[in-house]
């Protein structure tokens, strides 16, 4: 079901309605005469636009609809079985220097790949419709917000950008006729989707991303990793504030009392699942909400750190989602939603690995294929995903639209660890945090193209996602500590350790609200804590494990440090720091030689 298609000729009303600011004109023309289009989709974000667009994806196969009344106003897509993922080792930060993208980014001279891309981009349209899309990132009234533009040549990308972000004359407005105003240029062409041939370029000091031979998610939404992060840091670095990976949730006590978090895991490591958290029963009257699933981005405001959720819409992870799992994700996607790469059954509702009940007898897979519960592959690809308006989730943040955003009490790292990484801990100090941030390490997913399961350092859960040097980043953070006057405290959470056995030690999902509530506990500074080596440390009696069915001997050992084990940790974190080849902030240093002399301490 490849995008690749020929032209559309929409009736008048629809795509004709070109922006005002003669910067975006001329930039249009310019990639016009490139890529020579056979017409130009000018795009307003209306509904009648959205339904015609819709319409012509049915005709061209680039989507399926799936059945009205099981999942009304949803749409199924299949991407070319080899574009199913990001592609990390293709994604390029383009500065002026190496030094500026830093040891973690692939990096090429700019004027070099601006040349690889346009002689790659040359007549790539021909034939086809060259869709100019306006986009806001943030709420409509927050000083955080920015202005993009995406070309494409994809109607599954102009849809997904429809849900997954503001898009339309609202973004025309915002950035006006100034032609200085700040706005991010951003090219997409699916070019014959070649993986030779697919490259996703960031050049910072221009504002401008190109990305060609994909037609993938994060490859593609230029708005999410490419702005809104690779784009976003360097933006957020030279302009004092903050553009990270992290969830933002809302925490609400029976009493009323309310705290905000965020929290960063790399990708598929449960950042969607932990901002839609519906808690156990054991916890009636304290409600999660969601300020946002993915991306957050931050600034300081009277000394505390605010957050605003740039996107409009969930790219979620669908494999593993159920009503067990995560019924509020459930609910998002009962209606308004658009698929990608999960099975179809025979009566056009879609199903994956890990849904409720039993599986179909049959279906056709992410390929195309036909599939039985006794075929061999997985029906749905392990990196299938959602594409859902916020406005669906039923816990959606009653501040979500709040310009200022909202303040942040505690941050939280994590990531998938089998071994090492107890269930919870809280950093000494801001900068122990940031030292927790940097040397956090997690297994790989399917989210990125390459090996599943193997541990590797990914800093803040930026690692893919860092648009400029990665010490220079650790700087920037520690440089915004020294501007809060009431930081959040900072914590480390693992729900992925597992018993010798290799099962999960920790049930999750809902469950995870009991390590929530010791967070929230310690930012009020009523929750208990021993200090320990690597922080201050929960014993068993300080989280709240009523109605929790976990033997007391397995509460025991997530919530515990091996010495052992944190002994080959410590040397991870060298070798990790000594790969960045002397990047690393003094700072940082300072606090792996603490943390070794804190074990050594224990152990004499
Ligand atoms: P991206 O969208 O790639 O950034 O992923 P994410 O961080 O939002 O991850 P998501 O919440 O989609 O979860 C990814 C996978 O981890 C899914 O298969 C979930 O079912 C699983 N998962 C999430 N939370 C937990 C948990 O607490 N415990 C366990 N065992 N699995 C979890
Ligand atoms: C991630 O990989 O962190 C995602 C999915 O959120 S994608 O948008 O494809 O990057
Ligand atoms: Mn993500």
């Amino acid at each position: 079901m490849r995008d690749i298609a020929p032209a559309i000729s929409p009736p008048k009303g629809i795509g004709d309605k070109k922006p005002t600011n003669q910067t975006v004109l001329d930039w249009v023309h310019e990639v016009e005469l490139l890529t020579q289009p056979e017409n130009i989709f000018w795009c307003d974000g209306s509904d009648r636009e959205n339904e015609f667009l819709i319409e012509q994806a049915l005709q061209q196969n680039v989507l399926i609809k799936l059945n009205e009344k099981k999942v009304p106003h949803s749409y199924l897509h299949r991407s070319n079985p080899n574009d199913v993922a990001r592609v990390e080792q293709f994604t390029f930060i383009c500065t002026p220097t190496k030094e500026e993208a830093g040891p973690t980014n692939n990096w090429s001279e700019p004027a070099e790949m601006y040349l690889k891309l346009q002689t790659m981009l040359k007549g790539a349209m021909r034939g086809r419709t060259m869709f100019v899309i306006p986009y806001i990132m943030g709420p409509p009234d927050s000083p955080l917000t920015k202005v993009g533009f995406e070309i494409t040549d994809s109607k599954y990308v102009v849809l997904s950008m429809g849900i997954m972000t503001r898009m339309g004359e609202v973004a025309v407005k915002r950035l006006g006729d100034d032609r200085n105003a700040e706005w991010n240029r951003g090219v997409h062409s699916l070019l014959d989707l070649d993986p030779a041939r697919r490259f996703i370029c960031h050049f910072p000091q221009d504002n401008a991303i190109i990305s060609v031979g994909s037609g993938y998610g994060g490859n593609v939404l230029l708005s999410k990793k490419c702005l809104a992060l690779r784009i976003g840091s360097y933006l957020a670095r030279k302009q004092g504030w903050m553009a990270e990976h992290m969830l933002i949730l809302g925490v609400a006590s029976p009493e009323g009392r309310k705290h905000y978090v965020a929290a960063a895991f790399p990708s598929a490591c449960g950042k969607t699942n932990f901002a839609m958290l519906i808690p156990p029963k054991h916890f009636a009257g304290w409600k999660v909400t969601t300020v946002g699933d993915d991306i957050a981005w931050m600034q300081i405001r009277d000394g505390r750190l605010h957050a605003v959720n740039p996107e409009n819409g969930y790219f979620g992870v669908v494999p593993g989602t159920s009503y067990k799992s995560n019924p509020n994700a459930m609910k998002s996607i009962e209606h308004d939603t658009l698929y990608t790469n999960v099975a179809l059954t025979d009566d056009g509702d879609v199903w994956w690995e890990g849904k409720d009940g039993p599986p179909p007898l049959h279906a056709i897979d992410w390929r195309g294929n036909d599939w039985t519960p006794d075929s061999k592959e997985k029906a749905a690809h392990p990196n299938s995903r959602f594409a859902t308006p916020m406005r669906n989730n039923p816990v959606l943040d009653i501040d979500v639209e709040k310009g200022e955003g909202v303040p942040i009490s505690a941050i939280i790292f994590g990531g998938r660890r089998s071994d090492t990484m107890p269930l919870v801990f809280e950093a000494f100090d801001w900068n122990h945090g940031v030292y927790l941030g940097a040397t956090m390490a997690s297994e790989t997913t399917a989210a990125a193209t390459g090996a599943v399961g193997q541990v590797r350092r990914d800093p803040m859960a930026m690692l893919p996602f860092c648009g400029y040097n990665i010490g220079d980043y650790f700087r920037h953070w520690i440089a915004i500590g020294k501007r809060l006057s009431n930081p959040p405290l900072i914590f480390n959470v693992n729900w992925f350790r597992k018993s010798e056995d290799g099962k999960f030690l920790w049930p999750g999902f809902g469950d995870n609200m009991r390590v929530l509530k010791w967070i929230i506990d310690r930012c009020e500074k009523t929750g208990g804590a021993a200090e320990s080596p690597i922080g201050w440390l929960p014993s068993p009696h300080d989280v709240d494990l009523e109605e929790l069915d976990v033997e007391h001997k397995c509460i025991v050992e997530i919530l515990g440090v091996d010495h052992e084990e944190w002994q080959k940790e410590l040397d991870a974190h060298k070798k990790f720091f000594e790969s960045l080849g002397g990047v690393v902030p003094e700072v940082l240093l300072k606090q792996r030689e603490q943390l070794a002399k804190r074990f050594a301490e224990i152990t004499k």
